[in-house]
């Protein structure tokens, strides 16, 4: 049996997502982020020594880092579904948007979350802190969110997934930044095929599924 150490709010919902699309049994180990930091509780470092959400356990494996597990998932269970067959041009797609989610989308992402959060710093500092934040984020931040949209609405003109013509585990890998960028990232109807593509993915009965299974799934702001 697979079992998913699951976070609420966190990128393990994409793991309960995808193992609701390849129809595989798993329990689900429920931790809760602290409510005032937001991090993972200490527990976690016990299942792996990061501490960080998603982890599986599946017999004697223990596997962290949502791509590696969605590309474990989706070979070892797929029986060729959710992955395009090895050589293709489309697995070579499918590579890239699995590492681009979490290589090049979700860093601009989290320093957005961490700027946002420091121009709430003490009254006392908060002028300079602001003024830090600011900086960064215009001059770094928000242009490379807005580059990496622009980009990914561009490839979504080509196939209808992101890897080609059929839904795959990379379209689940995307999702997490791309519901991040809804929520912090200026993601909006400016984007109209990155939007399909949300509305496509949140219609899917797995997606459904998943979060019925996995309970409350709000985006840190
Ligand atoms: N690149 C890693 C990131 C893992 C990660 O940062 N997970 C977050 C949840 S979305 C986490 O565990 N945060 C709580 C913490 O850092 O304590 C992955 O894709 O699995």
């Amino acid at each position: 049996m697979i079992t998913v150490h699951h976070l609420n709010n966190s990128r393990s919902q994409r793991v309960l997502w995808l193992l609701e699309e390849l129809g595989v049994g798993y329990e689900i180990k429920p931790y809760q982020r602290d409510a005032k930091t937001m991090l993972a509780p200490p527990e976690l470092r016990q299942v792996h020594p990061l501490g960080k959400s998603p982890v599986i356990s599946d017999g004697n494996l223990t596997l962290a880092e949502s791509g590696a597990i969605l590309e474990y998932l989706a070979d070892k269970y797929g029986q060729g579904r959710l992955a395009p067959a090895p050589g293709t041009p489309e697995r070579l797609r499918y590579t890239y948007w699995m590492h681009f989610a979490e290589g090049s989308a979700m860093p601009p992402l989290l320093l957005k979350l961490i700027f946002d959060r420091m121009k709430k710093a003490p009254l006392l500092v908060r002028p300079v802190a602001r003024a830090i934040a600011d900086r960064a984020l215009g001059s770094f931040v928000l242009p490379n969110i807005e580059r990496n949209l622009k980009f990914i609405e561009g490839e979504l003109a080509k196939s209808e997934w992101l890897a080609g013509a059929q839904f795959s585990a990379a379209d689940v890998q995307m999702s997490f930044p791309l519901e991040a960028a809804r929520i912090r990232g200026g993601l909006d109807e400016k984007y109209p095929r990155l939007m399909d593509f949300l509305r496509r993915i949140h219609s899917r009965p797995a997606y459904l599924r998943a979060l019925e299974r996995g309970g409350k799934y709000e985006l840190l702001r």
